[in-house]
């Protein structure tokens, strides 16, 4: 086996306003000090964010979910894939070069978000199939109580009660399959904690895989 090592692929998943965006965002921060100081290149770590709502297909993802635009349910999810796709090689780039990417939002949200919808989970599934596969998911578990102490639900097309109830279902099923079917690690953290205390379970989870991994890039259910 080479001794060069990759960089680590982690996914931070979960429920609406469970803090995936401050976590993925203090994380950053943490790894970023944690290793060499100064300019480095490449950089150590990168996160992104999906939807990336900056791409050509990301801006048809935003105008979707401000209602400014209507879609049959099977485009949009192919949308949502498909502005995975436009970044699939690039994490892989990243990667090969010894750089921790992390996500915020990855394939899971996309198959949770539309097969509450009554489309097949095994349709969802599909168009995720053969994308680089994360090493680590975080799972933010939040209780839908806690989530509605945090300001509420915004006004985009999903921010709704029965909409996230539904959501959540699916996701106790891909995590549940996920460790069945031994498809990297998915690891539930309890974000109903203070965000310091959340911070510092994610760490434990990641710091392991800071130094980078031995072995290929895995792709997503191949
Ligand atoms: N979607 C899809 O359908 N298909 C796909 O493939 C993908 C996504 C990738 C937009 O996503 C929608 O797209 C989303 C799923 C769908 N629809 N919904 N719902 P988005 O990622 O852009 O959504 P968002 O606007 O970032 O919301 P969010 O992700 O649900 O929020 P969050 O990132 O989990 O939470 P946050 O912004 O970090 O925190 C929320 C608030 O809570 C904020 O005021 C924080 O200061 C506060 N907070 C955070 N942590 C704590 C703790 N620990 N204690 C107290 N307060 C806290
Ligand atoms: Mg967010």
């Amino acid at each position: 086996m080479s001794s060069t090592k990759r960089g680590a692929f982690v996914v931070i998943e979960g429920l609406d306003k469970s803090g995936k965006s401050t976590q993925a965002s203090l994380l950053h921060d943490r790894l970023q000090d944690s290793q060499d100081a100064g300019d480095t290149a490449p950089p150590k770590v990168v996160l992104l964010k999906f939807p990336d709502r900056t791409t050509a297909i990301g801006k048809m993802i935003d105008a979707y979910l401000r209602s400014e635009s209507d879609l049959d349910d099977h485009a949009i999810h192919l949308l949502f894939s498909a502005n995975r796709w436009e970044l699939a090689s690039t994490i892989t780039a990243y990667l090969t070069q010894g750089t921790t990417v992390l996500a915020d939002r990855y394939a899971f949200s996309g198959i949770a978000f539309t097969a509450r919808k009554g489309l097949s989970y095994e349709w969802c599934r599909a168009p995720e199939v053969g994308l680089p596969a994360p090493d680590l998911t975080l799972f933010l578990n939040i209780s839908p109580e806690v989530a509605a102490a945090r300001g509420g639900y915004g006004l985009e097309r999903y921010e709704r009660e029965d909409v996230q109830t539904d959501v959540r279902r699916v996701f106790d099923k891909i995590g549940r399959a996920m460790q069945e079917e031994g498809e990297g690690k998915w690891v539930e953290i309890d974000a109903g904690k203070n965000k310091e205390e959340v911070a510092e379970d994610l760490w434990r989870a990641v710091e392991p895989l800071v130094t980078g991994i031995h072995g290929p890039i895995n792709r997503l259910w191949e």
